[in-house]
């Protein structure tokens, strides 16, 4: 298609006559090409079309019962030193990890079609994206890249004849022998998975998985893990965040960044309906941005994704009904159950499973069993554009001004509701000591607080301890300080004495967003306390809640002796940067020490 691009048609030939494909198809992004997949997906029983008047557009897929989620243990940053990928990442030579990948992806496509996905992170054009070119061989990616990225045609032209993209390989790694029928769900077994990351030459080589984040390539690998990477040598951010817009009854508009850990309702948070009257909450995205600094120095973010690759279970009309809207039509889904009239249905989807329902595992749903009918992990793929409450300003090539950075966690005890840092290195500190509380069964670790920092802990493509002292960068690379985003901690998840959540959260965690909107513009006041600047309970707009002042009072209560017990589980955390970890974090952990013992 186009022969313009010499070096990306010298890297696909080359590609594809390691890997023997019975076909190359360089993909145009067109609604034919994408009919003509899904339809080759149903015809061979990998797909089945959803019923047309529930579910317009959408298909189903299950999965390899073996591949269903991101697989940390066979992720590998690839550098020169092993101390560049740092004590949080599995490293691998780049030399020995290729040696080893060569061999697996010799033939690996014989049987399949090879397809050249040309796709842009980030709007076409803006001068926050980037453009990288995915070869696989699994038709799913194709379609799923082509709801999570700007995909195809447009995106070669920009291109040209010498444009810089990062070449990401996948392959499903198992290619068909002549008259082998193919699987539902090719994939290779566990041990011979591997997603890599080249950070020093912008590479990305998958192989063996078709789920999710260890396929689509644009998502974690590139726009978080290699994006980490570049991020930091040209001085800006690659977060794991959602953006979005909040304006007030008076029409004033301000978008904020948050990032928190898996399982605390990001999704939910950047689409959330507020219950606070005139108070309106828009979404840019719910899992990636992309941050620069603008002409007039404030930090602007773009959504580099084009789709929600979101978790299905427990997502409701009543937990997230935008969610719910936005995966009406068009939309993949991934390892949910399927109900006899051609609906899906999960867990916590707000109502019962019709007779008749056909579990992930392609089984008879029973509740009895115990065996749930959808993955915990299952997915829904959905367009961006189809979110009732999308931001008219998402698709803005400049991105979207950002006020302020969210951290937040699952923190049954010691950690307020809301708490403000006291200045840019307090919020970097704030975030470099991120944790959630995980349950034992959920992750196969001890119960506890697992620390997240900056919830990349997953996708940091570099030394955690650098990527700290990059965030402590950023604020002598911002033109102007006054203007950098202020940053606060939220905690939904506080629980009273008998282990009941004390905050309503959902729909309500507005009345915190208020606060902290109204620190943004200056209205709103605060203490000073050891930890943070924190909102008198008063301060909190409760109207209409259930929520008593005495609730207020625990919600934001801090108590020292906790802290000084959290001080030493941030130690522990802190030991393992060991000399990389910088000096200012070290100063900001003794400055909070002195702050709990005056
Ligand atoms: O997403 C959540 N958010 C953010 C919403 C905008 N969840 C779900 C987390 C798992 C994905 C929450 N769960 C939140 C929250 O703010 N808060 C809680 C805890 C909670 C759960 C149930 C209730 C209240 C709080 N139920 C009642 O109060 C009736
Ligand atoms: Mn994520």
């Amino acid at each position: 298609m186009n022969m313009k691009h010499k070096r990306l048609e010298q890297w696909v030939k080359e590609w594809a006559e390691w890997c023997q494909p019975d076909a190359v198809h360089w993909c145009d992004g067109s609604e034919e090409e994408n009919q003509r997949l899904l339809d080759l997906m149903v015809k061979s029983g990998a797909a089945i079309k959803l019923n047309e008047s529930k579910r317009p557009g959408c298909y189903y897929f299950q999965s390899d019962p073996s591949d269903v989620a991101r697989v940390e243990d066979r992720t590998f940053i690839c550098t020169s030193n092993k101390e560049d990928a740092g004590p949080t990442n599995n490293w691998m030579a780049p030399d020995e990890m290729k040696r080893i990948l060569k061999e697996a992806f010799r033939g690996c496509v014989k049987g399949r079609t090879m397809y050249v996905i040309p796709f842009s992170m980030g709007p076409l054009g803006s001068p926050i994206s980037h453009i990288g070119v995915e070869l696989t061989d699994s038709p799913y990616v194709v379609v799923n890249m082509r709801i999570m990225t700007r995909m195809g045609k447009a995106v070669l032209d920009l291109l040209g004849s010498d444009g810089e993209f990062v070449p990401c390989v996948h392959s499903v790694g198992a290619p068909l022998q002549p008259g082998q029928k193919d699987a539902k769900w090719p994939c290779a077994p566990i041990e011979k998975k591997y997603i890599s990351h080249f950070p020093e030459t912008n590479e990305i080589w998958s192989y063996g998985s078709g789920y999710g984040g260890n396929a689509l390539l644009g998502k974690k690998c590139f726009a978080l893990r290699i994006a980490s990477n570049m991020a930091r040598r040209d001085g800006w951010l690659a977060e794991h965040m959602l953006i979005m817009g909040i304006t007030n009854p008076r029409g004033v508009k301000k978008y904020i960044a948050a990032a928190f850990p898996s399982a605390c309702g990001k999704t939910n948070l950047a689409m959330m309906i507020p219950t606070l009257p005139g108070w309106k909450v828009e979404c840019v995205g719910d899992d990636i941005a992309w941050m620069k600094f603008g002409k007039d120095g404030q930090l602007y973010a773009i959504n580099p994704e084009a789709g929600f690759f979101g978790v299905a279970p427990y997502t409701s009309m009543d937990t997230n009904p935008n969610a719910m809207l936005s995966c009406r039509a068009n939309t993949i889904f991934t390892n949910t159950a399927l109900t006899p009239d051609g609906d899906i249905w999960w867990e916590g989807i707000g109502y019962d499973a019709p007779e008749g329902t056909i579990t992930w595992t392609n089984e008879k749903y029973s509740k009895e069993s115990g065996k749930p009918g959808a993955h915990p992990n299952a997915r829904f793929t959905a367009p961006a554009s189809q979110c009732p409450v999308i931001d008219k300003d998402w698709e803005n090539p400049g991105g979207v001004p950002i006020s302020a950075f969210l951290f937040g966690g699952r923190r049954p005890s010691t950690v307020p509701l809301v708490y403000e840092a006291f200045d840019w290195k307090h919020g970097v500190f704030i975030g470099s000591v991120m944790g959630s509380e995980v349950t034992a069964a959920a992750i196969g670790l001890k119960a506890g607080v697992r620390r997240d920092p900056f919830a990349m802990l997953p996708f940091c493509g570099y030394n955690m301890a650098d990527y700290f002292a990059h965030w402590l960068r950023i604020e002598q690379l911002a033109p102007d300080k006054t203007k950098l985003p202020r940053i606060f901690n939220v905690n939904w998840f506080r629980k009273d004495s008998n282990g009941k959540f004390i905050w309503p959260g959902y729909g309500e965690n507005i009345r915190v967003l208020k606060w902290i909107f109204e620190r943004i513009t200056g209205q709103a006041d605060a203490i000073s306390t050891p930890i943070g600047y924190l909102p008198k309970p008063e301060d909190i707009d409760t109207s209409g809640l259930k929520t008593t002042p005495d609730q207020m009072k625990e919600l934001l209560s801090v108590d020292n002796s906790l802290w000084k017990a959290e001080l030493e589980l941030i130690d522990e955390h802190y030991t393992k940067f060991g000399n990389r970890l910088p000096q200012a974090l070290k100063e900001e952990r003794n400055k909070l020490a002195q702050r709990l013992q005056a």
